[in-house]
C-alpha cells in the first residue's frame, strides 16, 4: 500500500514547487472566503489531531483548500479524482507542507489512480473529502476496519452525491456524508457558472475555433446544462438542449432553447457537450450521422457519456489532431473530434484550469465549513447522505457578499414575525 509520494516521482521537485506555490498565491489573492476562515482555523486550530484522507482534482484551488486543512490542525493526505486533472507542480508544492502528502500525478494509469487513492486511505482519515465519491467506495470495499474512527465525509459532485445516495438507499452507507454539492452556495454557482465558463473556455483554446453561430448540442439540462447553455447562447451560438427529464425539458424549451431528442440534434450539431452524469449518451447510432469536424466534449464527471468504444470500433484512422484534441476518422472520411479523452474537458485537457477562482472559493468554503462541522458535532450525524445545515451555508455567502462589499436587507421583527404566522389573510 505505500505509494511514493509526488516529490519522489518528480524529476526538479525545485522548480515544480516554486511553480505551483505561485498558482496557489494567485488563485488565493482570489479566494476571500479561504482568505477569511484561515484566520479562523489558525488560531483556533480546530481540527487539531484529526486526519483529513481527500481525493480531489489537484490543482491551484484544491490546494488552497488543503493548506486551510492542514493550517487548522489537520493531517492531510490528497490524491487525484481524474487521472488528468493533477497539476504535478501543484501537487509537489503541496507535498513540501509537513502535514500534507500529495499522491497526485497526471497521467496515471487505472492501477495506479487506485493505488494512490489506498495510499491515502493508508493514512487512517478520520474525515473524508471526496469529489466523485471513489474514496468512499474504496473505504467501504476494502478497509471496512476503518469506518468505526471516521467521524464523516463530505462529497463536492453531483456524481458523487448520486452515488451515495444509490449507496444509502441500499443501507450500504456506513458513515454521514455531507452533500456539499446541494448548498445553493456552490450549486448555483460551480455548476452554473463554473462549468458553464470553464468548459466553453477550454473547448475554445483547445480548438482556436469560434462559437458564434455554431450549433451546439447541450446534452442534460440539470444546472450544469442550464450554465452552459447559457453561457454559449451568450457567444451567439444556436443552442440545441436534449433532456430526458419532462420538467427539465420544457423549462429549456420555454428558455428559448431546440429541444430535441439525440437521434435528431446528433444531424444538426457542430459541438456536443454533455453534463448528463450518466452512460452512453452518444453512442454508434449518433456517430452514424453525425457531421465532418464535429466536436465531441464531455463536462461530466467519469468518461462514460460519449462512448469512445463504438467510436474506435467504427473509426478507420485515429490521431491527435491537435493537443487535447483525438481525431477519429470513418470509412466515408468524416472526422469525429474528441476532446480530452472524454473526460471532464474543463478539468482533463492539457490547457485545462479547472472552474474560475471565484465559484472553487465557494465551494470549498462549504467544504471547509463541513470538515470543521463534523470535527466539532460529527456525532450527531447518523450514517447517510446529510444536507449541510443552512446556517454553515449561510455563514460562506455572508464573508463572500463582505468581501465583495455588498450590503442587503435583513427583516424586520414586524417582517419576521408576519413571514411565520399563518392567521393572516385580506
Ligand atoms: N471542480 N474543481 C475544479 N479544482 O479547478 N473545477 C471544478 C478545480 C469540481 C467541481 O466542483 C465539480 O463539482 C467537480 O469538479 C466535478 O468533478
Amino acid at each position: 500500500m505505500s505509494q511514493p509520494s509526488i516529490t519522489d516521482r518528480l524529476g526538479d521537485p525545485e522548480t515544480a514547487r516554486e511553480e505551483g506555490r505561485r498558482k496557489m498565491d494567485w488563485a488565493m489573492q482570489h479566494m476571500p472566503i479561504l482568505q477569511s476562515l484561515s484566520g479562523e482555523f489558525a488560531s483556533e486550530e480546530p481540527l487539531d489531531g484529526e486526519v483529513v484522507g481527500m481525493a480531489m482534482h489537484v490543482e491551484a484551488k484544491t490546494a488552497n483548500l488543503v493548506e486551510l486543512l492542514a493550517e487548522g490542525g489537520a493531517e492531510v493526505a490528497i490524491t487525484g479524482c481524474n487521472p488528468l486533472s493533477t497539476h504535478d507542480d501543484v501537487s509537489a508544492a503541496l507535498d513540501a507542507h509537513p502535514r500534507i502528502t500529495s499522491y497526485a500525478e497526471r497521467g496515471v494509469d487505472d492501477e495506479q489512480y487506485y493505488a494512490d487513492i489506498e495510499a491515502v486511505i493508508g493514512h487512517e482519515p478520520t474525515i473524508t473529502v471526496d469529489d466523485g465519491m471513489d474514496m468512499v467506495a474504496a473505504i467501504h470495499e476494502s478497509f471496512p476496519e476503518l469506518i468505526d474512527t471516521i467521524v464523516g465525509g463530505c462529497e463536492e459532485t453531483t456524481t458523487g452525491v448520486h452515488r451515495l445516495r444509490a449507496m444509502d438507499a441500499d443501507g450500504e452507507l456506513k458513515y454521514p456524508v455531507f452533500a456539499v454539492n446541494d448548498t445553493p452556495m456552490k450549486t448555483l454557482f460551480d455548476n452554473v457558472h463554473g462549468t458553464g465558463e470553464s468548459a466553453l473556455a477550454t473547448i475554445a483554446m483547445t480548438t482556436n475555433l469560434s462559437w458564434a453561430s455554431k450549433t451546439v448540442v447541450v446534452a442534460g439540462y440539470g444546472y450544469c446544462g442550464k450554465g452552459v447553455a447559457k453561457k454559449a447562447a451568450g457567444q451567439n451560438a444556436n443552442v440545441v438542449v436534449t433532456e430526458v427529464e419532462p420538467r427539465r425539458a420544457l423549462e429549456a424549451h420555454m428558455e428559448g432553447y431546440d429541444v430535441m431528442p439525440m437521434a435528431d440534434a446528433a444531424e444538426v450539431g457542430d459541438v456536443f457537450i454533455t453534463t448528463t452524469g450518466n452512460r452512453d449518451v452518444i453512442t454508434r447510432e449518433h456517430f452514424e450521422v453525425m457531421q465532418d469536424g464535429v466536436l465531441l466534449a464531455n463536462a461530466g464527471h467519469f468518461d462514460v457519456e460519449v462512448n469512445l468504444d463504438h467510436l474506435s470500433d467504427m473509426a478507420v484512422d485515429q490521431y491527435e489532431a491537435r493537443d487535447g484534441v483525438d481525431a477519429y476518422e470513418l470509412k466515408d472520411g468524416r472526422r469525429l473530434n474528441v476532446l480530452a479523452e472524454g473526460r471532464l474537458v474543463n478539468l482533463a485537457a492539457p490547457i485545462a484550469l479547472g472552474h474560475p477562482v471565484e465559484v472553487m472559493d465557494q465551494s470549498f468554503g462549504v467544504q471547509a465549513v463541513c470538515v470543521r462541522e463534523l470535527v466539532e458535532h460529527g456525532e450527531e450525524y447518523g450514517a447517510g447522505v446529510h444536507d449541510v445545515p443552512d446556517d454553515l451555508d449561510r455563514e460562506v455567502a455572508e464573508i463572500k457578499l463582505a468581501a465583495e462589499g455588498v450590503e442587503y436587507d435583513s427583516l424586520t421583527d414586524e417582517q419576521a414575525e408576519y413571514m411565520d404566522s399563518w392567521d393572516h389573510g385580506t
